[in-house]
């Protein structure tokens, strides 16, 4: 079974005026459905078919930079649609906000660190927000590595994370990735935040 672009579930319009709509289709169409594609040529024929994006990710340092490149994106982006959705709660609620709380002391120092790790990655990546055993970090990856990777330096399960490429920004934010990073607060579903938490 190969993997498949999901679809959004919402209209490439939902998120205005944050994001737009074109923004949000080119992203779908073009770069996810990319990663997609190119996932599925990378495993084809080889022992990772079958096996879910999680395994294939766990054991990323074995496969080719196709596979690390392509899966990373395939992963990334559903978990960005989804954290994306519209409605929900506006702010953490109940166990999530208990753990933020314990972890960075108030949601406002939680958005401060995940706000400096969006604007300070250079180059192209992700922010996270990361479940781990010990509780909740924020860290940040390069490229379309994620938490999951067994090369990530912070390894754990991503319950959050924006993409700070420039093509999930540029045609409305051009330059300003932090006032693409401001934006992202207004769009977070976090009851899905939360059920990934609780996973
Ligand atoms: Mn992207």
């Amino acid at each position: 079974m190969a993997f498949k672009l999901p679809e959004l579930g919402y209209d490439y319009s939902a998120l205005e005026p944050h994001i737009d709509a074109r923004t949000m289709e080119i992203h779908h169409t073009k770069h996810h459905a990319g990663y997609t594609n190119n996932l599925n040529n990378a495993i084809g024929g080889t022992d990772l078919e079958g096996k879910s994006i999680e395994e294939i990710l766990a054991s990323v340092s074995q496969h080719s930079v196709a596979v690390r490149n392509n899966g990373g994106g395939f992963y990334n982006h559903n978990l960005y649609w989804d954290v994306m959705a519209p409605g929900g709660a506006e702010t953490p609620e109940g166990e999530l906000l208990e753990a933020i709380n314990t972890a960075f002391g108030s949601v406002d120092s939680f958005k401060e660190q995940f706000v400096k790790a969006a604007a300070t990655r250079f180059g192209s990546g992700w922010a996270w927000l990361v479940k781990k055993d010990s509780g909740l970090v924020v860290a940040s990856t390069p490229n379309q590595d994620n938490p999951l990777m067994d090369v990530a330096e912070v390894q754990g399960t991503p319950i959050l994370g924006i993409d700070v490429w420039e093509h999930a920004y540029y045609l409305n934010y051009q330059n300003r990735r932090p006032d693409y990073i401001n934006a992202f607060w207004y769009l977070i579903n976090w009851d899905v935040v939360s059920s990934r938490f609780k996973g």
